[in-house]
């Protein structure tokens, strides 16, 4: 039996690094395997070891092994979460399956980093924070990956507000936008089949758009209003035209608790945006604008001074005084979209050594499951203002 928070049999003599295995190798795999490979060159964290990947496809698992630099590859998750090396379970498959590997991992007493959205049910995601919690009970961290909140800019972002220097926030407007199912000809995969992805742009990009009006605020979203569209209803599939069973776009207006109202607008359809995740967040005395397609720039405005001279001014978020960046380059030189993902490995082994609990914990991909699934309500009731309901 090894010691959650070590990785380390308690009588072994040396310490070994904390073993990882890595299920799914495909885009998110592969921004994972950059972050494992980087974040102990940078970042004052517990050693690793990439261990073990794990997908379907045998011939494709050991090349992506190979090229993302794991010492072994593997089909079988059950095997290789069980190991005896290995201490971490990073989990980058698709929705449908991250229920069943995180829970039998958290049993396993293997620390837990899970891609968002948690799940694809809220009953799944209920599951999984039950098993969370036990496991945190014996120093077992768990973790949902919403990457953004490590995009130096937006934690910064959040510090201010959380500072006062917008005074009370009003207002916020979120668009995550993104145009990679303009053509109504490009394929099926697993993301347009609901039983896979759970929904569409709403749980892949607007639960993002989400996660960040609570990050910034520090407040839950309590209400929504939800709209949701499927513009393109069939693809081309392996076996010929397929239904697109999850929305392509989606349209919220949420209240959050304390006051603050949020309209979140995202789409996989708009054409010539790319991965344009846009803030604005409207406080009483000042505001802030960020757009992930510039996302070294924050751009604050403080309403203090004579009318005449206010205005937004461009923070460029790259001095070492500003989250995470002290680790990379020397000031003034910026970074980009895979860093962020360094910097949740660099928090989830912060917790892992600490013993503090990992954020954002499941509790909180739960909590974002169910605006989730109140916003799937409201669209489908047509408008209807729909609670979010937080007892189930
Ligand atoms: C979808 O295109 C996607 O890959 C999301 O799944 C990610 O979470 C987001 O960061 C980029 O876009």
């Amino acid at each position: 039996m090894t010691s959650p928070l070590s990785g380390q049999a308690p009588d072994d003599p040396a310490p070994r690094p904390l073993g990882v295995a890595m299920i799914g190798y495909a885009f998110m795999g592969k921004a994972h395997s950059a972050a494992w490979r980087t974040v102990g060159s940078h970042f004052d964290v517990p050693a690793t070891a990439r261990r073990v990947i794990v997908g379907r496809n045998a011939g494709q698992t050991a090349e992506a092994a190979a090229r993302y630099g794991w010492e072994d590859s593997s089909t079988d998750w059950r095997e290789a979460i069980h190991r005896e090396d290995v201490d971490i379970v990073d989990i980058c498959t698709p929705g449908y399956l991250h229920a069943e590997i995180a829970i039998e991992a958290l049993k396993a007493g293997k620390h837990v980093l899970v891609e968002k959205p948690l799940a694809n049910t809220i009953a799944e995601s209920t599951a999984m924070v039950a098993a969370a919690a036990e496991a945190r009970d014996h120093g077992v961290q768990s973790m949902v990956g919403f990457n953004y909140r490590r995009v130096p800019a937006l934690a910064h972002a959040r510090q201010l507000i959380a500072d006062g220097r917008l005074g009370a926030v009003r207002q916020l407007r979120i668009a995550y936008l993104q145009d990679w199912l303009v053509d109504a000809a490009s394929p099926m995969t697993w993301r347009l089949r609901r039983e896979t992805a759970g929904s569409g742009a709403l749980g892949d990009i607007a639960s993002h758009a989400l996660d960040q009006a609570q990050f910034l605020t520090g407040r839950n979203v309590t209400e929504v209003s939800g709209r949701l569209r499927t513009f393109v209803e069939e693809r081309p599939g392996p076996d010929g035209p397929e239904p697109v069973t999850v929305d392509d776009a989606a349209w919220i207006t949420a209240e959050l608790a304390g006051g603050a109202v949020a309209t979140v607008e995202v789409s996989r359809m708009a054409t010539g945006v790319k991965n344009g995740l846009r803030i604005e967040v409207f406080g009483e005395r000042g505001a802030l604008r960020f757009d992930l397609e510039n996302l070294n720039e924050l751009w604050l405005m403080e309403a203090t001074g004579p009318v005449t001279e206010q205005g937004f001014r461009r923070i460029l978020v790259t001095e070492p005084g500003h989250p995470y960046l002290d680790a990379w380059w020397p000031q003034g030189h910026i970074i980009g979209w895979e860093h962020t993902f360094t910097h949740q490995l660099r928090d989830f082994l912060t917790s892992i050594r600490t013993g503090r609990p990992a954020q954002p914990s499941f509790e909180a991909g739960l909590q974002i499951q169910r605006v989730l699934a109140a916003v799937e309500e409201s669209a489908a009731a047509k408008s209807a203002v729909v609670q979010v309901d937080s007892t189930t």
